[in-house]
């Protein structure tokens, strides 16, 4: 059981009681260039504060928009609103004018701290009544030099563990993007459960990765999982897994989060002997196959953990750590966090056998204002949208997203098992399938593939893939329709666009 004191403020308790226990003088932020102390991001996030209340009139409750890279000032902004008793809305970087419009109408900021080089498309945006302050530029009302004259000394808004800290916005590929809540305290739970239990970090590690902070995996891995152990965070503006995995060997990362794809790449580069410092790579955001477990495994010595997570629900509620890991299963509910599968009424389906992830814990959705609420919390559980089987031991294995599975002459396919299956073939760079309209079958599985260089993409390719298929998972599942692309849709969490694929299916 997690036992939060009724007022709670999590800036205090990842920063300044970090602060007390440990001193001000360790390793907090490094960036390829620089490195922040704890006591330093104490004092940047102090000022932040400062500008925000005694400059911009900023109260508590009042949303502040973010929106700039992964970087120390970054944090210090993220902090600062929390500091204040404010909502920090922290939004991906990539978004453009009419995107930001969107969050702006439904999140209702009142402030914007802006990354200088990311001002453009903000300052284009209708965005009214929203008070817009750069940070990290060079005049002197750029919140850099705003906060150079304040002292950084604030003292935190006693806010109620249940006040709510931040609003982190679902990515949207369909429909509107919806926007959840979370409490302070549910950003202190995160770390208490599958920080704490799956990757038991110490002061002395050093966390890296590639997720946006707007994106709550990073914000999790990046941030909050670090402070909370007094440990450190490389922060890495962008960076392809060529270069993460260099940085990771340059700065001797311990605590390693990015997706299946990034730790593909970094195998396919030969540069697994640059993760030599690490001791728990998270992999999270798609699902993780078996087969790359292995060869990553084999390659490093070094035991995937798999999770799955939501922004609904924050951070990862399933998971394994590292003696417990089945390569291919995501893993079990993590400490704290209770999952079941279940059929569309509701009732628990026999192990063995797909059905709804539901899931209940310290964390859970929250819509702001938005009707589909009703959807996802369902008698108390959270309903992922994900389609899971549980077997005996209580270990969960992914299927598809509910809406990813193919139902073809009467077979129900789920798409990710077919991905697994072809990227297993040595041709097979990135692939991912959908349903494609078929007049006879109703739907048939079509795979999308990037071809490693220099295999020709014809049909004798197309004829060696689905063999391979065929003699990897049951023949029936094995992609009828294959289209070679250079390319697969991603959105900007990285996740396979799947709203794109299924509309380039159906095209
Ligand atoms: O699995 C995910 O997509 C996810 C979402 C939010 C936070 C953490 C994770 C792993």
């Amino acid at each position: 059981e997690l036992a939060y004191p009724d007022r709670l403020n999590c800036a205090t308790a990842l920063l300044d009681d970090t602060v007390e226990r440990l001193g001000p003088d360790r390793r907090c932020l490094l960036t390829p260039t620089e490195q922040w102390t704890y006591g330093e991001l104490q004092r940047r996030s102090g000022q932040v504060a400062q500008v925000l209340t005694e400059d911009l009139g900023l109260v508590p409750g009042n949303r502040v928009l973010l929106r700039g890279p992964n970087n120390p000032w970054l944090v210090a902004c993220w902090l600062g609103v929390l500091k204040a008793g404010a909502v920090a809305v922290t939004t991906m970087p990539l978004l453009r004018a009419h995107e930001l419009e969107t969050v702006h109408e439904i999140g209702a900021p009142v402030i914007a701290l802006c990354d200088h080089r990311f001002h453009d498309d903000l300052a284009a945006a209708e965005t009214p009544g929203l008070t817009i302050l750069t940070y990290g530029g060079a005049g002197s009302d750029d919140l850099t030099a705003l906060c150079g004259a304040k002292t950084g000394v604030f003292t935190a808004v006693d806010t109620a563990a249940d006040d709510v800290a931040l609003i982190a916005f679902t990515s949207g590929t369909t429909g509107r993007p919806k926007a959840t809540m979370h409490f302070h305290r549910d950003v202190l739970a995160n770390a208490d459960t599958f920080s704490r239990h799956i990757l038991e970090p110490e002061p002395e590690d050093l966390f890296a990765g590639t997720p946006p902070l707007a994106f709550t995996f990073g914000l999790g891995g990046l941030v909050v999982f670090p402070l909370r152990a007094g440990a450190a965070s490389l922060l890495l503006e962008q960076a392809t897994p060529q270069q993460l995995a260099e940085q990771v060997a340059e700065h001797g990362v311990t605590v390693l989060f990015t997706a299946p794809t990034a730790y593909r790449a970094i195998l396919a580069a030969g540069l697994a002997d640059r993760l030599s410092a690490v001791r728990r790579c998270v992999s999270a955001g798609e699902s993780l196959p078996a087969a790359l477990w292995e060869a990553f495994h084999e390659a490093t010595g070094l035991r995937l953990v798999d999770g799955i997570g939501a922004t609904e629900l924050l951070h990862i509620f399933i998971s394994a750590a590292d003696g417990d890991i089945r390569p291919g299963a995501t893993g079990r509910p993590v400490p704290g966090y209770r999952a079941a599968v279940l059929d569309e009424q509701g009732s628990p389906v026999p192990d063995g056998q797909p059905g709804l992830l539901a899931v209940k814990g310290p964390t859970g959705c929250r819509y702001l204002d938005d009707e589909r609420q009703a959807g996802y919390v369902r008698d108390g559980w959270n309903v992922t949208g994900d389609t899971y089987i549980r077997d005996r031991d209580g270990y969960f294995w992914y299927q598809a997203r509910s809406d990813d599975m193919i139902v073809s002459s009467g077979h129900n396919i789920a798409g990710p098992e077919v991905e697994q299956a072809l990227i297993g073939h040595p041709d097979v760079l990135d692939c991912a399938v959908a349903g494609a309209p078929d007049e006879r079958r109703g739907m048939i599985v079509k795979a999308y593939v990037v071809l490693r260089d220099g295999v020709p993409a014809g049909p004798g390719t197309v004829k060696e893939l689905q063999d391979f298929v065929k003699r990897t998972i049951a023949p029936y599942k094995y992609p009828r329709a294959v289209e070679f692309v250079p390319a697969l849709p991603r959105n900007s969490s990285g996740k396979i666009h799947r709203a794109e694929l299924r509309r380039w299916a159906r095209a």
